[in-house]
């Protein structure tokens, strides 16, 4: 037995809040500031709920608690990014419709939410596969499209065959699927491209003024990849185009030795001498499927010289052209201008194929080659002597004048794969027209020879939106990179005003959805318009937007990206959508090892809710250690929280029994201002744990009293706890007297004076020597007065004869010394 009923309590309060609408969305006043709370909202998987999701959820749900407390309109909206691969295999596997096993799991998630107390506005949920949330998810897309930022392109794309689509570069890592590690290959198909890197340097920039972590901040900007430099031009014999390279060290450039092309470079075969023809084209071919990953791992370098030269834009001097895979097709230009001695894969490559390496930039330091650091430039003709700094503007300058080359910023970030060959995602709102082979044979063409016109795309009327999933049983992608959607001929192909057309039939990924989630819940019943103009006024930006670090790049970046155009196309006033973001630390099972069904250690909160309540687990969670930190679950600690809750019960039980009505004795008022404080400035840093842990010191304060405390004081402790044990707040609140919820009391205030020592303990020194302290008044600035009370100590007085004193050193609060002869 516990000692506190938290079974029957915690339902009777999650009954309360339901039943009387505690918690919906306010319209928004004038007169208050508003506060947008957003959790990252989960995929609800088959498994349930896990102890990780409660802690992110926790910690939101503290602050828009404390927020409500602090008299803020609070939005803090729940829903569900119900597109995705595993529902898509499960179906695959049972012939469950992915539809079905959704809904079942969002019942399932929602369940276990709602046991845990969690302050959302039901009334706001939203799910990525509703149809009414598909059809905005496609008109973004259309938008997109209209804006010219939606293309189709035919790439070299991640192939993936045992999940039979194409990833994003993003969800490849080391040449396997970011999901299910399965193999990944590259190959060449039709893919829709949403074109974000025209958006590199605004991403770049909005990340200025966000409050995010620092480790987020850094990911995304290594993930666009901003690189100022040099695009410089070696032309080439014969009348080709010339060889354009892009290079961040442009001060080496008379130290250039070789040109490298990437194999997929346009001139490769143009460039290639005759004799050179055979061996240029088995390389190509040998390393068309390396992924760039593996070109750009630390392997033996490999190449192939081209036979021809290109000429050195200053020297005039031929200079070799190879082609080698380090050279990404993917980044720059494609091209590299060699330079072995400062480069260190230069460097390796003139090893190995015996080509000139000459340094021009002297490190003074006297260090081996490469030296890729800075220094002086030597060998350089009329560049000798400046430092890398000064050279590199000079040789630009130089290069401009000649008009070979300029300055160049250049971006890591691709485009964004959007197409998928998948059942269960959104389909892509495009159809092409249809020629017929033979005019006379065109009644049908799932009968009569056809091909479909790709170049050619129409958006779907936004009339017709949404453009709905047909039905279909086998979800197999099947070997046709068209995809699944393909084989369902009757929604694939369709007539209109006499002609016939073929909708695309790869499906959107799973991130379209979370890239604008978070606009809906602003206005999600609107059925004109995604969201209104007002909604986005009255709540956007999040505020607060808490979730897994996992996300720092992907789903972070992408739905920056949709923001900004979304705010350039003047749907949104807000230039970024999350101003700050807070990573909760993984929970990791008991074995410090992350928690999954093969190593057995998952804990299932249901289980934590069912043998001690939801307020355990919160409580628990925010008190194991800082949120953002990585965290083992420790089952016997729960007990510590609950024997906390039991006690704080036990308090409120007696105050109320004994019901006094006196003030409190002076260390208890000092205590709880003392509490009031901390606490507040825990909770508005997110320091939950040590939030708690004050907590937990003021109640065993209490309950040691001899004479209970007074009710105010408990009303103070029942309205600080609330944020993390909501039910046990509430309780407390009504043993009081109170008829109504406590989520819109008042938050405590505290008397600041009450917060502060009065009076300090400090050493008394003679010559430098501690030989004694006093107890003083903090504020006593007048060393006559500590002078007093320290020779009015024996020992003191022993080592400092009155009149001997020649100095007194006085630091009030700190130190005071008296200098004896
Ligand atoms: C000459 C040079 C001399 C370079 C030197 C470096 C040191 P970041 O900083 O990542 O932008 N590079 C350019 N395009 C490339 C491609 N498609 N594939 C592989 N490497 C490429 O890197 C820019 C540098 O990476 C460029 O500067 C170029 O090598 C190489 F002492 O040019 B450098």
């Amino acid at each position: 037995p516990t000692g506190y009923p938290f079974a029957p309590i915690e339902s009777k309060w999650q009954k309360y809040w339901s039943d009387n609408a505690t918690f919906k969305t306010p319209p928004r006043s004038a007169s208050k500031p508003k506060k947008y709370i957003l959790d990252m909202f989960p995929y609800p998987s088959g498994s349930g709920l896990h102890v990780g999701h409660p802690e992110g959820y926790t910690a939101s749900d503290v602050m828009a608690r404390y927020f409500r407390q602090t008299g803020h309109d609070v939005l803090h909206p729940m829903g569900w990014d119900s597109f995705g691969l595993p529902a898509e295999q499960y179906a695959m596997q049972t012939g469950t419709h992915p539809e079905v096993t959704t809904f079942k799991n969002i019942e399932t998630f929602k369940r276990q939410l709602k046991s845990l107390g969690f302050s959302y506005d039901w009334d706001k949920e939203i799910a990525t596969t509703d149809p009414e949330y598909v059809r905005w998810t496609q008109w973004i897309f259309i938008q997109l499209f209209n804006k010219g930022l939606a293309a189709q392109s035919s790439v070299s794309v991640n192939w993936c065959p045992a999940l039979g689509t194409v990833l994003a570069n993003e969800e490849v890592i080391n040449g396997l699927s970011e999901r299910g590690d399965h193999p990944v290959k590259r190959l060449p198909l039709r893919q829709w491209v949403l074109e974000i890197t025209k958006y590199a340097d605004r991403l770049e920039e909005g990340l200025e003024g966000l409050d995010w972590p620092a480790g987020t901040m850094t990911s995304q900007k290594q993930w666009i990849g901003k690189s100022s430099g040099c695009e410089i031009v070696f032309s080439t014999p014969d009348s080709l185009p010339p060889i354009s390279v892009f290079t961040t060290r442009c001060d080496t450039l008379m130290g250039v030795t070789y040109v490298s092309l990437a194999p997929e470079h346009p001139l490769v075969s143009d460039l290639t001498a005759a004799y050179q023809q055979k061996e240029v084209e088995a390389y190509v071919a040998e390393t068309s499927s390396r992924s760039d990953m593996d070109r750009t791992s630390n392997k033996e370098k490999t190449g192939v010289f081209t036979g021809s030269y290109c000429v050195h834009p200053l020297t005039g001097e031929s200079v070799p052209i190879w082609v080698a895979d380090y050279v990404l097709g993917s980044y720059g230009s494609g091209a590299v201008m060699a330079v072995p001695a400062h480069d260190e894969r230069d460097y390796e490559f003139a090893q190995k194929f015996n080509l000139e390496i000459k340094p021009v930039v002297d490190s003074s330091s006297g260090s081996e080659l490469p030296f890729t650091g800075t220094g002086v430039n030597v060998n350089s003709g009329e560049f000798d002597g400046l430092k890398t700094g000064k050279a590199k503007k000079a040789v630009m300058k130089k290069l401009e004048t000649l008009n070979m080359g300029g300055e160049k910023i250049q971006y890591k970030l691709r485009d964004w794969l959007f197409s998928r060959q998948r059942y269960w995602g959104e389909p892509i709102p495009i159809y092409f027209p249809i020629k017929f082979d033979d005019e006379a044979d065109s009644s049908d063409p799932k009968t009569c020879k056809h091909t479909i016109d790709y170049d050619t795309p129409i958006a779907v009327e936004e009339s017709e939106l949404p453009l709905e999933l047909p039905p279909m049983e086998d979800f197999h992608p099947g070997d046709d990179p068209a995809g699944c959607l393909a084989r369902a001929e009757d929604w694939r192909y369709f007539q209109k005003d006499g002609k016939w057309f073929a909708r695309e039939t790869n499906t959107m990924p799973q991130w379209a959805g979370s890239c604008w989630y978070y606009l809906r819940y602003t206005d999600p019943k609107n059925n004109d318009q995604a969201w209104s103009e007002k909604a986005d006024k009255d709540w956007l930006p999040v505020d607060l937007y808490v979730g897994g670090a996992e996300h720092a790049v992907l789903h972070l970046l992408y739905a920056r990206f949709w923001h900004q155009v979304l705010y350039d196309l003047g749907y949104t006033q807000h230039k970024e959508p999350f101003q700050k973001l807070v990573h909760q630390g993984m929970i990791l099972g008991a074995d410090n090892e992350k928690m999954s069904k093969s190593r057995g250690n998952v804990v299932n909160p249901d289980v934590v809710v069912s043998e001690t309540g939801a307020d355990s687990l919160r409580l628990y969670e925010m008190f194991m250690g800082p949120l953002e930190a990585v965290k083992p679950w420790q089952s016997e600690q729960v007990s510590g929280v609950v024997r906390f809750q039991r006690k704080l019960y036990q308090v409120c039980q007696n105050i109320v029994t004994e019901d006094r009505a006196t003030g409190d004795d002076d260390e208890t008022t000092k205590i709880l201002h003392k509490t009031m404080k901390k606490v507040t400035a825990d909770i508005e840093s997110m320091s939950f744990n040590t939030a708690i842990s004050t907590l937990m010191v003021l109640t065993n304060h209490l309950s040691s009293l001899k004479t209970p405390a007074s009710k105010d004081t408990m009303e103070k402790l029942a309205l600080m706890v609330s944020p993390f044990a909501p039910h046990l707040g509430e309780e407390c609140w009504n043993m009081l007297g109170h008829s109504e919820t406590l989520a819109y009391a008042p938050w405590v205030e505290w008397n600041d004076s009450l917060t502060v020592d009065n009076e300090v303990t400090m050493g008394v020194q003679v010559n430098g020597k501690v030989r004694g302290e006093i107890t003083i008044g903090k504020d006593v600035e007048d060393e006559a007065i500590a002078v007093d009370l320290a020779m009015a100590q024996e020992k003191v007085a022993k080592y400092a004869e009155a009149g001997k004193v020649v100095k007194v050193i006085f630091r009030p609060g700190k130190i005071l010394n008296l200098i004896v002869k």
